[in-house]
């Protein structure tokens, strides 16, 4: 059965999230999250962070490229448009962004406020961070005010990747009603049974 390595209010919420909206069968393996601020990447896990899989002999980390694997194997075309459809752009175009441009500002504010404790000698960074955030809620903006999700009229993976990202967000106070069309959308992402469950997971395990 596939494993996932789970620690609380990590990026393993969006695998959990995933495996839920398939109906797939997994196992979780509960890991307490390490909060050393002064080393990076020490986690509980094979690869030292969150999320991890291993599915038979696949380990896996990077979770992005968990939920293309999850979806290749056991989606049965479910959550991403075909290879060749008009949505495949859209959809890779978005599955990539959470992490490759979404994630950094928001990972430096969440290091600065979060995992240290002297965030008052950064704010000249954090306001530049809030500022990158800001034109990242645009992009998403203009996208949810045309159609229900990113990548058209369906849920896909890339919605699962994005919607943990607006969440964390929303949760650090960076995301506001600045961007009302982007809220909206977080709020129908995470009002999913499926979401709603993997946050159960997370709050289980805290
Ligand atoms: N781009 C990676 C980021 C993985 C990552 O940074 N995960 C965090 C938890 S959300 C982590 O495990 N950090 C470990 C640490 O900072 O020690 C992904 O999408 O999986």
């Amino acid at each position: 059965m596939l494993k996932l390595y789970f620690a609380p209010l990590t990026r393993s919420i969006r695998i959990k999230w995933l495996l839920e909206e398939l109906d797939i069968a997994h196992e979780i393996v509960p890991v307490a999250f390490n909060r050393d601020g002064s080393r990076g990447f020490a986690q509980n896990t094979p690869t030292g962070k969150f999320p991890y899989i291993e599915d038979g002999d696949v380990g896996l980390s990077e979770s992005g490229a968990i939920v293309q694997y999850i979806l290749d194997h056991y989606g049965d075309g479910r959550l991403q448009p075909p290879i060749g459809s008009p949505a495949r752009a859209a959809y890779l175009y978005w599955l990539h962004y959470s992490e490759g441009t979404a994630a950094q500002p928001i990972n430096t504010i969440v290091w600065l406020t979060v995992y240290r404790d002297d965030a008052e000698k950064h704010q000249a960074i954090i306001e530049a961070m809030r500022t990158s955030a800001d034109h990242i809620f645009d992009e998403v903006e203009q996208t949810v005010s045309k159609q229900p999700f990113l990548a058209g009229d369906e849920l896909t993976g890339a919605d699962i990747m994005m919607g943990f990202t607006l969440w964390s967000a929303k949760m650090l106070g960076v995301l506001s009603d600045q961007h009302p069309n982007t809220v909206q959308f977080l709020k129908r992402l995470a009002s999913r049974p499926a979401f709603e469950k993997a946050l159960v997971e997370s709050r289980r395990l805290k």
